[in-house]
């Protein structure tokens, strides 16, 4: 059979990569069109200085550097080697920075790139020209280093053609032909060329390309100033035109700065300036004057602070001046992350875009896996085109995020931090109500979500009072924090507490087709009678964990789903059965904005609530893990009997004219029980000492059922649904998700630090807190499936190692003692 036809827009770095991934693997039937010359094509990458610095607070990005890296060694090129190894030195001038290095040879360790942290003698050892007392110390990452990504960009050009594909110059793409919901190719002044895929790799020119077929990328182009300094005496006879660099590759990201080595020269970019979103309507026009459409003018006056700053870092550089410069564009998105994945409703066009050098060629190949094998051997779901909520799709969103992500690119990021712009874009009907309680709001998906309610205050000066503990932290791990949440969480398990758990994902699904199309979907049997609840997983292809969910059956064909956000939007939307397909119809809809959520949990939940409720919703009449459609006073309501922190008690659904006086309702009735508001604070923490796993954080596509320990979700005896038949083929996993519990009570690691065995790195944690039921620091960690429970670890949090047991899980109420009853 013959392959796919594929069309590539673009001869960047990520084009000629995409060509080569895709035709190493056999479709070999690749045209590549480029609107500029090869392979100066005039776009990001024609004069990119191609710095590569792989560690990455995240696992995915840093393993498409990972591999960018070795791929770009092997690529042979005429002109010499691809990628030149001088290392990555990372240097810090104030504390906050040097914690922040710790932090990041925490990653590195995590994700298994080689790094140390040195001082400023050992740091000035690496690279001469750093003045020593200006610092504090660096972390050295040996293996990082300076990409030639022209040469890149041929060298992998030159392999794909020679399996076939073709590469086109000033082939401008015009437009895209669309056929039957599908891709058919796309035109150009010379005509139309037929394509089965086509991938957009068209650099910061994508969104503009993208529009064309009705897609939004959220990226924005935006200039960044590069400079080059005149001869440096001190560097004199150090390399060679061919060798360029022999430095390792400078980070000063207290001033926003980078450095490397031109020959004797020193190439300098500056992240310090303001944001300078790129007009795209008169792009032609104000680059007419520079070499390429990607390059606009210089702008000294903004670089005058990065080179007073340069000067006291490196003070050779003194006895020179910057000698030309130009301000580069490039892509950036809301939130760091690239572009990936196929356009829902134009079946065969593909997006591969705001991706830098460093991680070109894991996108690419993660690309070319998801569009010949179905699925990314790489877990992707933080670069997928489908992660974005609406409100995130807005120009207005789109360009205050992207430019508040150039601000910080180089600011040191609290891993709890949230957006400051655009806030109060979602709220819950309880949103006053919150406000009048004290509450601290978090974002989230653009909700404003209480993190904890001053309102508690008292509250824990009582639990105090009656010797509950509230240990102290350090101050990193004390912002964005409260202890106040400890006294909610303690309250929660002791009494009652109203949970506002309306950002959380809902869907409708209905129709005669629902049934089966979630039968197919989900790893659960939903066979089941009306008023059942469920809970289930979203496996892909490949048995990788995409969701979990639960499922109520409110009628026969209408069945509510509570998901983790727009990408399992994206995966119904995608199943959905044909549009002529009566017998089968299905309707999905988000009914999460018009529906609001109060999660009334604790031991006295029940006391609270049977007297607003003409049904019987005793422990037998009303059981774990069912529905119910009722009334509490007049307002109808939707209850189920589920609890993510583990206690009795029920989600409380109504649409969302009633929720506020849902609200008072239970606020009201709970007066007598001392009901109290709690924040996501205390809910985290107690699910995570309840077992609950967190999609996307402790688990994602990257893990199977069982290593991820929610296998008892999947009913194998259950006719074929996704992902069934790799877990028949999988073996026992080599690594599980496990609980640990910290000995020093007042230690709280943040996630992803990593975590010792026997002297040697053996995973990493992914979510961690305080648990107050057990008044111990509790985390999860992925560890080697051979580590069990009382077997000891040992987690580096900023530079110190930290003991912790492995404990059996769950660690609160493993007999489900609290939640049935
Ligand atoms: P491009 O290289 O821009 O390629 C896209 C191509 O698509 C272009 O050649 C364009 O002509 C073509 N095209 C667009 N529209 C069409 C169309 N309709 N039809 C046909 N062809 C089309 N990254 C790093 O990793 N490390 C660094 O140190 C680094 N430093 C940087 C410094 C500066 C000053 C700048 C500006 C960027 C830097 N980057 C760095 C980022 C990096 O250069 C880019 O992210 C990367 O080159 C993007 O590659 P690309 O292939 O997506 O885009
Ligand atoms: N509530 C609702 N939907 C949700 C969540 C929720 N969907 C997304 C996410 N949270 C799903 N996560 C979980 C995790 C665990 C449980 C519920 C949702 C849970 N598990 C029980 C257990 O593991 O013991 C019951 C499992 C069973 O009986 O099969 O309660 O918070 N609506």
């Amino acid at each position: 059979m013959a392959h796919p036809k594929v069309v590539i827009i673009g001869a960047g770095i990520v084009g000629t990569s995409l060509a080569d991934e895709i035709t190493s693997r056999g479709w070999t039937d690749v045209t590549v069109l480029e609107k500029g010359p090869l392979f100066l094509t005039g776009g990001s990458t024609s004069h990119a200085p191609g710095l590569v610095f792989q560690t990455n607070p995240s696992k995915t990005m840093t393993e498409f550097a990972r591999y960018t890296i070795e791929k770009f060694l092997a690529l042979d090129h005429p002109d010499g080697s691809a990628f030149n190894p001088v290392g990555g030195l990372e240097v810090a001038t104030t504390p906050q920075r040097w914690q922040d290095l710790h932090r990041k040879a925490g990653w590195a360790q995590s994700w298994g790139i080689d790094g140390h942290l040195l001082d400023p003698a050992a740091c000035a050892a690496l690279h001469p020209l750093l003045d020593a007392d200006r610092i504090l110390g660096g972390f050295h990452t040996p293996a990082d280093g300076l990409a030639k990504a022209l040469r890149a960009a041929e060298a992998q050009a030159r392999l794909a053609s020679a399996r076939g594909a073709v590469f086109r110059p000033n082939q401008e793409v015009l437009g895209i032909v669309e056929r039957g919901g599908r891709v058919a190719g796309v035109e150009t002044a010379d005509g139309v060329i037929a394509a089965d895929v086509v991938i957009c790799a068209a650099g910061f020119w994508g969104a503009e390309v993208a529009k064309q077929v009705g897609l939004v990328l959220p990226l924005v182009p935006m200039a960044h100033q590069y400079a080059k300094t005149g001869r440096i005496a001190a560097l004199q006879g150090r390399n060679t035109e061919r060798s360029e660099a022999g430095l390792p590759i400078l980070r000063h990201q207290d001033q926003d700065l980078y450095f490397r080595e031109h020959v004797d020269r020193i190439g300098i970019g500056y992240y310090g300036h303001k944001p300078m979103p790129v007009d795209m309507s008169t792009l032609s026009a104000v680059t007419a004057d520079t070499e390429m459409p990607s390059m606009l003018s210089f702008t000294d006056e903004d670089f005058a602070p990065a080179w007073h700053e340069s000067m006291e870092l490196l003070p050779a550089l003194s006895d020179s001046k910057v000698e030309e410069g130009f301000n580069g564009i490039f892509s950036f998105t809301p939130d760091g992350f690239s572009i990936m994945g196929e356009h829902r409703d134009l079946a065969g066009f593909w997006v591969a875009e705001a991706v830098w050098v460093t991680h070109s060629a894991g996108v690419a190949k993660a690309t070319a896996e998801w569009i010949i094998d179905g699925a990314p051997k790489t877990e992707v779901h933080e670069c997928d085109l489908y992660r974005f909520e609406d409100v995130a799709r807005s120009d207005r969103f789109i360009l205050e995020t992207s430019s508040q992500a150039f601000v910080e690119v180089y600011d040191i990021i609290h891993p709890h931090q949230f957006r400051t712009a655009l806030r109060g874009l979602r709220t819950s009907p309880f949103h006053a109500r919150q406000q009048e309680l004290g509450a601290y709001f978090f974002e989230g998906g653009s909700w404003e979500r209480p993190a904890w309610y001053a309102s508690n205050a008292e509250l824990m000066q009582r639990l105090r009072d009656e010797g509950v503990q509230f240990p102290e932290r350090d101050d990193w791990s004390s912002d964005f924090w409260s202890p106040i949440s400890i006294a909610e969480a303690r309250w929660t398990r002791e009494r009652v507490a109203m949970y506002d758990m309306t950002p959380l994902t809902r869907y409708e699904i209905a129709g005669p087709g629902a049934l089966e199309l979630l039968q197919r979907l989900t790893t659960n049997n939903l066979d089941k009678s009306v008023g059942s609840v469920t809970y289930t997983l979203l496996l892909d292809e490949k048995g990788g964990i995409r969701s979990d969910l639960t499922v109520a059956r409110l009628a026969p064909q209408r069945f509510q789903v509570g998901a983790n956000g727009p990408l399992d939007f994206d995966w119904f939307t995608r199943n959905l059965p044909a549009a002529g397909d009566t017998d089968g119809a299905v309707t999905l809809r988000d009914i999460t904005g018009g529906t609001c959520c109060i999660g009334v949990w604790g031991p006295v939940a029940r006391d609270l609530v049977q007297p607003l409720c003409s049904d019987d919703i005793s422990h037998h009449s009303f059981k774990y893990f069912r529905a119910l459609q009722t009334y509490l006073g007049a307002i109808p309501v939707t209850m189920m009997r589920v609890s993510y922190v583990g206690e009795l008690g029920w989600e409380i659904y109504t649409t969302a004219e009633y929720g506020s006086a849902l609200w008072d309702l239970l606020w009201e009735a709970g007066r007598a029980y001392e009901v109290i508001a709690a924040g996501r604070i205390a809910f985290n923490s107690l699910r995570i000492e309840k077992g609950y796993r967190g999609w996307g954080t402790d688990m994602t596509t990257e893990h199977l059922p069982a290593a991820a320990g929610v296998d008892f979700a999947v009913r194998m005896n259950k006719p074929d649904f996704v992902g069934k038949a790799a877990l028949e083929q999988a073996g026992p996993p080599t690594k599980i998700l496990r609980s640990i519990v910290f000995d020093s009570p007042s230690m709280v690691v943040l996630g992803k630090e990593p975590v010792f065995m026997r002297g040697m790195c053996a995973g990493y944690i992914t979510s961690a807190a305080y648990s107050a039921t057990i008044g111990r620091s509790i985390a999860y960690a992925w560890l080697p499936a051979g580590a069990g429970p009382g077997d000891v670890v040992e987690v580096e949090y900023l530079g110190t190692l930290y003991t912790a047991v492995i404990h059996p899980e769950p660690v609160v109420d493993p007999e489900m003692s609290r939640i049935r009853r």
